[in-house]
């Protein structure tokens, strides 16, 4: 993998991820191209779609209490203990793999989910962690930051997407005050929903049965706290759609229709996930919970004493649909016809500028026979071509896969989609691209090309 980010022959012994630099090892995979995009912070910028979005939740959430203290500036470059060990994730848990995560050596890693802060950011609000700094006065937060995860690659999936955290913790107080004030807030959510023009209509058949609450919540605060949680994100749902629906000319009348359903996350109990029906599909916008409290623990909280939930929300998918973008490659592009088309604080339609035309080009190869040779995972192979290739990649399918009845050798046809956003891209240059995945299939795994 060395070679895979360095230019010349020359293995780099060490890498740079925003100003930082850290040691490479064998467990090194993250590429040129990803580090790439960690300067870019698209979701900042006030004129993008991903940052346009962000501020619209930002703003709902935090009216009319300010009760989110705002953290945009967390670089993505985590420890494997912030992303995985202080939630509690197993150490076979599939997600630490090399295969689905990009990793910068043994113990830093590029953050697959904002989650990775949320320790940190528990404490802020504890603010009686010794020697910690960063103290809020704030009962809540939200991240928003770049994640990254090796994936697939077509137009609804990129290796770097954006997410939205948000905590909320109270602390137990005396005659139970602390319920008093969950519930005054939980009515001025419900009255918000029902007082908006579009209808929510939510279908919740979750029950605790295999998704069990944790032991030191009673039932009350178990009921009062999941339903401010789901409420809060609710109206963050009904405050994006919404919009959406105004900017296609309903309003009055109009239903939107959520759904709850069970989930498992090592570090919230009990877990649930949200879907939105739009345009016939069910889309899954956020995953969220009731903070265990091993969590609060590891943030230095006081056993017994405190409550909270948790929530991260996908930005990219729903800003894709807001905005009609049907390339979440566009995201990234640096080309002015896409940026001059939004303003901050505005939801519109996104006009598709000349759209170059693709180029096809099928790889197909005998797998070795060789007893110790393992498969090669999807994600390696889309990581090849997009080293490759860049974003001139529009999509990589597996199209063919066989298995000779006599030798019973194994073959494998992969369809790939060259396809430049902002210009043509020449046969030659195709061929070129082509070969050196070819080139590069047959160095790495030693395949036998067709
Ligand atoms: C998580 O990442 C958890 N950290 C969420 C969470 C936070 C749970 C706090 C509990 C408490 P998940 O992998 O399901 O969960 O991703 C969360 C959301 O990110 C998804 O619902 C989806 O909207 C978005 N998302 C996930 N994978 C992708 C992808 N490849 N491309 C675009 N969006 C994605
Ligand atoms: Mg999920």
């Amino acid at each position: 993998c060395l070679r895979l980010f360095s230019t010349s022959n020359v293995a780099l012994q060490t890498l740079s991820v925003n100003g930082k630099t850290y040691p490479v090892s064998d467990k090194t995979n993250v590429t040129s191209s990803i580090l790439n995009l960690t300067d870019r912070a698209v979701y900042l910028k006030p004129s993008h779609p991903v940052g346009i979005l962000r501020s619209v939740i930002e703003d709902k959430l935090n009216d009319p209490h300010h009760s989110f203290e705002i953290y945009n500036d967390f670089k993505p470059a985590v420890t494997v203990h912030e992303n995985f060990d202080s939630l509690g994730f197993p150490e076979d848990h599939p997600g630490r793999s090399k295969s689905d995560t990009y990793y910068l050596n043994d113990c830093h890693l590029l953050r697959t989910h904002t989650s990775a802060h949320e320790l940190e950011c528990f404490k802020n609000i504890n603010g009686f962690v010794p020697g910690h700094v960063g103290k809020t006065d704030k009962p809540g937060f939200l991240i928003s930051a770049d994640v990254y995860r090796r994936d697939e690659i077509d137009r609804t999936h990129y290796p770097v997407f954006h997410q939205m955290e948000g905590g909320r913790v109270w602390k137990r107080e005396p005659d139970n005050q602390h319920l008093l004030k969950i519930k005054e807030d939980l009515e001025r959510l419900e009255k918000t929903l029902a007082d908006d023009p579009v209808k929510l209509v939510v279908e919740d058949n979750v029950s605790l049965e295999g998704n069990p609450k944790q032991e030191y919540m009673t039932m009350e605060e178990v009921d009062l706290c999941s339903r401010h949680l789901k409420r809060s994100l609710e109206l963050v749902v009904l405050e994006v759609f919404k919009r959406k629906l105004a900017s296609m000319g309903n309003v009055k009348g109009e239903e939107l229709k959520v759904r709850w359903i069970q989930a498992y996350f090592p570090w919230t109990a009990p877990s649930w996930e949200i879907e939105v029906f739009w345009q016939n599909n069910w889309l899954e916008l956020c995953g969220c919970g009731l903070i265990r409290e091993d969590v609060l623990l590891k943030a230095g909280y006081e056993q017994n004493q405190n409550i909270g939930w948790a929530f991260g929300l996908g930005l990219d998918r729903i800003a894709m649909l807001l905005f009609e973008i049907p390339d979440i490659r566009l995201f990234w592009t640096l080309d002015e016809r896409f940026h001059s088309q939004f303003k901050e604080g505005t939801i519109n339609k996104f006009k598709p500028y000349s759209k170059y035309p693709g180029t096809i080009r099928d790889v197909a190869f005998w797998l070795p026979t060789d007893k110790n040779f393992d498969i090669i995972h999807e994600n390696d192979l889309m990581e090849i071509v997009r080293n490759v290739a860049g974003d001139l990649v529009e999509c990589v399918k597996l199209i063919d896969s066989f298995t000779h009845p006599k030798t019973g050798r194994k073959s494998l046809c992969y369809r790939i989609n060259y396809q430049s956003m902002d210009r043509n891209v020449t046969n030659e240059e195709v061929n070129e691209l082509q070969d050196k995945v070819r080139d590069t299939l047959v160095k790495l795994y030693g395949v036998e090309l067709r």
